[in-house]
């Protein structure tokens, strides 16, 4: 299913549970007849807005890879469901600790609002992905609040993210 591993030891995998423990969900769909199944998870999960992302080096800029690399979070849930090709996104673990989680054609992830994460291309260089955004926000946000940033780590997301996902107030 996920391919998800300690970056400092791939041969420690990580499953979708121990995923799930830090607030990772994740679904198999078919990227080529995904609507009932993404309709239902719309529905279950309040998205709204939709919109596909065609990244691929070489073509987007290099200052805009570089900045899905460096460490962030956001308010809102990011939710990516790849359409085609492949991408990296490493996520903390509890002890803050990366898990690189590597996605391909037909895997949608959600990461948790407050949980740090960066993103960068697979080994194809290229990915087409459907962005999805939850009904409530009034446009697509999708602003990065990097980590070393001053006030992150007090942002109301980070707070709630770390009480309920690393059982502390904060990391
Ligand atoms: C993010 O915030 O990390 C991103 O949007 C990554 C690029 S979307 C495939
Ligand atoms: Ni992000």
């Amino acid at each position: 299913m996920v391919n998800a591993y300690y970056l400092n030891d791939k041969d420690q995998t990580v499953s979708l549970e121990e995923l799930a423990e830090i607030g990772v969900l994740y679904w198999y769909i078919d990227a080529d007849d995904y609507e009932e199944k993404l309709s239902a998870i719309c529905k279950e999960r309040k998205y709204g807005h939709r919109s596909l992302v065609d990244i691929c080096a070489g073509r987007t800029m290099q200052s805009t890879l570089d900045k899905f690399y460096e460490e962030h979070l956001h308010e809102f849930e990011e939710i990516r469901f790849i359409m085609d090709g492949n991408a990296i996104f490493d996520v903390r673990d509890k002890f803050d600790e990366w898990i690189r989680i590597e996605l391909e054609k037909n895997e949608l992830i959600v990461l948790p609002a407050g949980m740090y994460h960066r993103f960068t291309l697979g080994d194809s260089g290229r990915v087409k992905a459907m962005r999805l955004f939850l009904a409530e926000q009034p446009e697509p946000i999708w602003t990065p609040e990097n980590r070393d940033k001053e006030g992150t780590e007090s942002l109301p997301a980070r707070l709630e993210y770390a009480q309920k996902f690393l059982g502390r107030e904060s990391y």
